[in-house]
């Protein structure tokens, strides 16, 4: 049986030989060039994007300096062995060589020091990284000081709510937090697996149901910082983003007190007809917009909407031009979400369009 297989192996390499053996043509070698040059274009592009890029390596927290630190060391133990390594490697191809007219050289079978050696020494870097490693962890975990802000993040396919159940406030995809101040996340899920990860502030961490998953943050500096689902979670997993909002103190007591408070009643005859198009369009199966008959829960609270930066799940930027993209075609926009209305008339969305904005 594993004959068998031995032989048919080595016949498929025989037959692709002569392929593997052709010399490239000037094609095929530009390709290749393009194909080489285009891993650099690729990351200049990805560095250039994003004012405060989702990155783990500009930590803006304790628990996220932490993090960032370990894998700092990591790395530079990483690229130590690797030159080591590498160089002991190529020292070694060159210096021993072989040269015409050398015959069969010393044949040896072991050497044992230099195996102790290499057992030894990756054996240390391990113990050290262990010893680093361990109070990192326990100090990411420690447990939030008494008057922690308390937020419940809960994971929805594919979008994020955010409760405050001792200020009253809820909330969808935007994250308020007072800087300077614990806050304790309760991390859940309303369906499958998610993960909550805003590099900057800190490590990821899933949001699992029926787990009571929770982490401290302490924000440092004030600043918008984007968050991702990190976990795959169906169709629209990637597109499932939020942004964290860290503002001063007295700027969050502020943004509370308007959460708070019901929707702020339609300020012209046409938000007025957005309003009333909510029944026919059948939103209020769907949303929360407290002060009117919208009373759904399957997706985010639109209380507020027309004070958030973005509109689903932190994909679009909040303008009418995106608001009407969204309520004309919200599968278009987003494959796979969960929201599906009637086609809408231009009416329709000019009033809705409106009343949304209104919604600050
Ligand atoms: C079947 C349920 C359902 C209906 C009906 C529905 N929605 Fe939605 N809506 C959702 C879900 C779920 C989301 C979150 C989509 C996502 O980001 O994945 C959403 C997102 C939104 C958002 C973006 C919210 C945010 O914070 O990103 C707006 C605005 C919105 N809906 C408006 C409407 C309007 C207006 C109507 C009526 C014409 C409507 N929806 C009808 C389920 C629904
Ligand atoms: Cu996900």
């Amino acid at each position: 049986m594993h004959k068998a297989r031995q032989s048919v192996t080595r016949a498929d390499r025989d037959e692709t030989r002569p392929i593997q053996g052709r010399r490239s043509t000037p094609l095929t070698r530009n390709r290749r060039i393009y194909a080489a040059l285009l891993v650099p274009a690729l990351a200049l592009a990805v560095a250039a994007c994003g004012v405060t890029p989702q990155t783990t390596l500009e930590p803006t927290t304790e628990a996220a300096r932490t993090a960032r630190d370990l894998l700092m060391f990591v790395f530079w133990a990483m690229v130590v062995t690797f030159v080591l390594v590498e160089g002991a490697l190529l020292y070694c191809l060159i210096r021993f060589r072989r040269r015409s007219g050398d015959g069969i050289p010393a044949q040896t079978h072991g050497n044992t020091p230099l195996e102790i050696g290499w057992t030894i020494a990756p054996a240390i870097l391990v113990v050290v990284i262990v010893v680093l490693t361990v109070p990192a962890i326990f100090s990411n975990a420690r447990a939030a000081s008494p008057d922690a802000l308390q937020v419940r993040a809960i994971g929805h396919q594919w979008w994020f709510e955010f409760q405050y159940p001792d200020i009253g406030v809820v909330t969808a995809n935007e994250l308020h937090l007072p800087v300077g101040r614990d806050v304790e996340i309760q991390l859940e899920s309303n369906d499958v697996l998610h993960s909550f990860w805003v590099p900057s502030l800190r490590g990821k961490l899933d949001m699992v149901p029926g787990r009571d998953n929770k982490f401290t943050i302490k924000p440092e500096v004030t600043g918008t910082f984007p968050g991702q689902c990190a976990e795959f979670c169906g169709t629209a997993h990637a597109l499932m983003k939020f942004y964290v909002v860290v503002e001063t103190q007295a700027e969050f007591t502020a943004w509370a007190e308007t959460q708070r408070a019901e929707r702020v009643p339609p300020a012209s005859d046409l938000a007025r007809q957005g309003e009333e198009t909510l029944t026919l369009g059948g939103c209020v199966a769907c949303h929360t917009i407290r002060g009117t008959d919208s009373a759904g829960i399957l997706g985010p609270d639109l209380t507020h909407i027309g004070g958030r930066q973005h509109i689903a799940a932190g994909l679009l930027e909040n303008t009418p031009e995106n608001m009407r993209a969204w309520l004309s075609d919200p599968q278009g926009v987003k494959p796979g979400n969960t929201m599906v209305i009637p086609e809408l008339t231009t009416e329709q969305l000019d009033a809705l369009v409106a009343y949304m904005q209104g919604l600050k």
